[in-house]
């Protein structure tokens, strides 16, 4: 039962569309604890890097463009399990097969305009958060519910 960290980002088209207090809302009620918080306008060169493992994909340049359209909502969410579970909540990556009660499956229509981004490991959490936030715009705190939430 290891602490993990993920980062979640709400994409243009759900900041675009007000979904940011849905999608915060879905992370808070399941018990994961918020240590970082911010809206962003991503620049290119940040785009590439989070997503350098889809570099030689043909999606990749409409990936970037897309990301990089508007202000994003960047979070670092933290807990035991944390990086699975968030996946589960967002769902499957094309929104037409995520299931209903996930994030994509009730939220997005389309791959290219999937609502969110949820890091697929702990490792890829840590890097993630490292590459998005900046020293200091990491907050450890002590929720109050943290008992009630665990034995
Ligand atoms: O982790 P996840 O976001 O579910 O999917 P990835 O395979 O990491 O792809 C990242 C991102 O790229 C996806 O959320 C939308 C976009 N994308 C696409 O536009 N078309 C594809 N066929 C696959 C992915
Ligand atoms: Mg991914």
């Amino acid at each position: 039962e290891e602490v993990e960290e993920t980062y979640i980002m709400v994409k243009p088209d759900g900041v675009q569309r007000g979904l940011v207090g849905e999608v915060i809302s879905r992370f808070e009620k399941k018990g994961f604890k918020l240590t970082g918080l911010k809206l962003f306008q991503c620049p290119t060169d940040l785009a590439e890097e989070h997503y350098k493992d889809l570099k030689a994909k043909p999606f990749f340049p409409a990936l970037i463009e897309y990301i990089t359209s508007g202000p994003v909502v960047c979070m670092a969410w933290e807990g035991v399990g944390v990086v699975a579970s968030a996946r589960k909540l967002i769902g499957s990556t094309n929104p037409l097969q995520a299931e209903p009660g996930t994030i994509r499956g009730d939220l997005a229509v389309q791959t290219g305009r999937n609502v969110v981004h949820g890091s697929d490991s702990p490792e890829n959490g840590k890097r993630e958060i490292a590459l998005w936030f900046k020293e200091g715009e990491i907050c450890e705190w002590a929720p109050a519910l943290a008992q009630w939430l665990r034995e």
